[in-house]
């Protein structure tokens, strides 16, 4: 266990590699305002990822169901949040996903994405 000891200690004399308190944790993200497999009859104007731990989001793409990139305006953000807001362009009716990747304390990458489906107004009505 010595070794093992030794690790953990050049583990935490590492500068810079834990930027936030003692917690070791591995980030997932816990909640979005916008659930993966929704039916949405109105895009909201953002959308909001709420993370385990805080993270860098490092990069969010929206595509449509052909694959196609939609343009977002996102800036990565280096500062660490559990909480991030990526405000979403006006969009026609169709199936999307949302891609993020965000890193963790601990230095893990996580992708995740959230598939969502718009639909017409008048589909949304009739139901
Ligand atoms: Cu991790």
């Amino acid at each position: 266990m010595k070794m093992l000891r030794a690790l953990v200690i050049s583990a935490l004399a590492a500068p810079g590699l834990f930027s936030g308190g003692p917690a070791l944790a591995h980030a997932r993200l816990e909640d979005a305002t916008i659930a993966d497999g929704a039916e949405i009859a109105e895009l909201p104007a953002e959308c909001v990822f709420h993370f385990s731990t805080p993270v860098a989001l490092a990069r969010v793409t929206l595509e449509n169901a052909s694959g196609e990139n939609i343009p977002l305006d996102f800036t990565p953000a280096r500062q660490e949040a559990a909480s991030h807001a990526v405000s979403l362009p006006a969009i026609a009716p169709g199936s999307y996903t949302l891609i993020l990747r965000a890193m963790s304390d601990d230095g893990h990458v996580m992708a995740n994405s959230i598939s969502f489906t718009l639909i017409e107004q008048d589909e949304a009505e009739s139901r």
